[in-house]
């Protein structure tokens, strides 16, 4: 039984400028979707510093706040928001531990990244913070609701 879209659970996800320019858009992408969760919002966008500090603003006091919120506005970043069931916290675990020296081979940043200050993913930590994050990086209206039913597709 499928819960109703309004009631899903949904997080947002970014690849960071060193994701993208390392052309693993992707293979992030599929990781999402092959696990079965379901791409409702999607855009790319150069942030400005001031919307990077907007984005991080809870981290706002750790000596390394400037040069993230330089690093995430200093190229094309992927904005995205996933749907489905237990999403927020699966999602960071198919992303993995914050620093990719702890993080375990076969999540994202364990298989792909070597250092914290370039971990090439973002994930929202909890509820709260995925809907601050949602509305902050996206309208409403461009959040898509459909039934996906793959099975019509196939002749
Ligand atoms: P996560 O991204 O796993 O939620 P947070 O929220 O603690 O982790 O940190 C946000 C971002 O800040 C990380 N993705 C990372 O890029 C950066 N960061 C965290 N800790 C450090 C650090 N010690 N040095 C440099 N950058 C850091």
């Amino acid at each position: 039984q499928e819960a109703h879209a309004a009631e899903m659970e949904r997080t947002f996800i970014a690849i960071k400028p060193d994701g993208v320019q390392r052309g693993l858009i992707s293979e992030i992408i599929a990781r999402f979707e092959r696990k079965g969760y379901k791409l409702v919002a999607i855009k790319i966008l150069v942030p400005s510093k001031d919307f990077a500090e907007k984005h991080y603003h809870d981290l706002k006091e750790r000596p390394f706040f400037n040069g993230l919120c330089d690093f995430l506005s200093s190229g094309p970043v992927i904005a995205m928001v996933w749907e489905g069931e237990g999403v927020i916290k699966y999602g960071r675990k198919l992303i993995g531990a914050t620093d990719p020296q702890k993080s375990e081979p076969g999540t994202i940043r364990g298989d792909l990244a070597v250092v914290v200050g370039r971990n090439i993913i973002h994930g929202s930590d909890g509820p709260e913070t995925a809907k601050d994050e949602i509305k902050l990086w996206f309208k409403p209206e461009d959040l898509v609701s459909y039934t996906n039913n793959a099975e019509k597709w196939i002749y």
